[in-house]
């Protein structure tokens, strides 16, 4: 996956075809404009594989809807995979992006850990980072150079918590992922949920590498508390909804909610019927009723044959959206040039409507409330409520 990705050679040959016949200067005009190069790290292989699978396809079909050239640059996608579990490699990428493939744009990074490995490496590289899924809220103080186009767990926790406090369920017990985005959303949850008179049985964290989450459920079932709290990566959900309905969480009257990485779309499918009911609040979901959206998954799936597209795949798409725009703002901007066009800017995406705090570099987006329902006999995450400029620290 380590090949340039160059959709449209053809729109390129076209259009110095086109130059060419006008006579004059052509060779002058093409040599001028200097390709506009991203370099997207995301895990393509390892655990995540899904984050990496859901946002190079997304990245793609940007290119190929949106064209491959900005301002008469050409655009060239540079997919690097880093495993997903392997901060120093993602290090090492980015450096070896910025020195050997001088690139524009940094782009991907599908955990927490690695886009703080790499925050330092835009910063002295003066090149922006465009943080696509990572989700943890510090992230963009990390260097002056990141945007984020994905969420935050803050964002996508403070309306799980407050539906759960409105819906009587008094007593829950949470299981997070024991790293910075699992405590940015454990945090969210406890204090809001407490706040609002609500009661936390007891709090578990799984690691992030080969967890094993039997135990951790048969504690959650044997607490009898209202419902299970649940913050994984995606790419995990499947495992949780496995052991949660082989050990009879549901049948027992417990409810599972959280933000919506556990009932990500694309493992949902497989899921079926166990995730049926499943309460959560995300910024996306495959079934968002849009026109914008409609289109994105149709185009999606027909260009990934079985692949429904996740929150992350949006993420992606959004991240090209800033790029595209940016450059053409300012299409021979500096990193700081770019960033700073990137600062403010607001537009429809497949999720909603979406913008760039310009203060935090961050991402304000609509929020949905939603239930998992089994439609057609395939479980989807069917929007019920909306909070709208939810900012990165889930003020609502
Ligand atoms: C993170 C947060 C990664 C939420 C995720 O999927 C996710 C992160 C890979 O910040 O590491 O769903």
């Amino acid at each position: 996956m380590n090949r340039p990705f160059r959709p449209s050679r053809r729109r390129i040959l076209q259009g110095a075809a086109g130059v060419a016949a006008l006579g004059t200067v052509p060779r002058i005009a093409i040599a001028q404009s200097a390709p506009v190069k991203i370099g997207l790290i995301l895990p393509m292989t390892g655990p995540f594989a899904s984050t990496g699978r859901q946002i190079s396809a997304s990245c793609k079909l940007y290119m190929q809807q949106h064209g491959s050239t900005i301002a008469g640059r050409p655009v060239e996608l540079i997919i690097k995979d880093d495993t997903g579990v392997a901060p120093e490699t993602t290090k090492r990428i980015a450096q070896e992006l910025v020195v050997q493939d001088k690139i524009t744009v940094l782009a991907g990074f599908g955990l927490t850990p690695l886009a703080f490995a790499a925050a330092p490496v835009a910063t002295e590289a003066k090149v922006p980072m465009i943080v696509m899924a990572a989700g943890t809220q510090v992230i963009p103080q990390r260097s002056p150079f990141i945007v984020r186009s994905g969420f935050t767990l803050p964002q996508n926790t403070a309306p799980i918590a407050l539906w759960a406090s409105q819906n009587k369920l008094n007593r829950v017990f949470t299981l997070v992922t024991d790293y910075a985005p699992g405590l940015d959303s454990e945090k969210t949850f406890v204090n809001r949920f407490k706040a609002a008179g609500g009661t936390i049985v007891e709090s578990v964290r799984t690691p992030l590498k080969n967890p094993d989450y039997a135990p951790f459920l048969q504690r959650a079932k044997d607490s009898k508390a209202d419902a299970l709290f649940v913050f994984v990566p995606s790419g995990e959900g499947l495992a949780v909804m496995k052991q949660f309905d082989e050990r009879g969480l549901k049948q027992a009257g417990m409810k599972m909610i959280g933000p919506g990485d556990v009932v990500d779309d694309d493992l949902l499918p497989s899921m079926g019927a166990a995730a049926a009911g499943v309460i959560t609040s995300m910024h996306y979901s495959a079934a968002h009723d849009s026109p914008e959206n409609k289109a994105y998954v149709a185009a999606m799936m027909k260009a990934n044959p079985g692949m429904r597209p996740n929150f992350h795949s949006v993420g992606g798409w959004d991240g090209m959206h800033l790029i595209y725009e940016a450059l053409k703002k300012e299409p021979k901007g500096s990193g700081e040039q770019l960033v700073e066009a990137m600062k403010g800017m607001k537009w429809t995406s497949p999720r909603g409507p979406m913008s760039i705090d310009p203060a935090t570099r961050d991402v304000v987006q609509t929020v949905y409330l939603r239930e998992t329902k089994m439609v057609n006999g395939e479980p989807w995450n069917i929007e019920f409520a909306k909070f709208e400029n939810v900012g990165p620290g889930g003020n609502i």
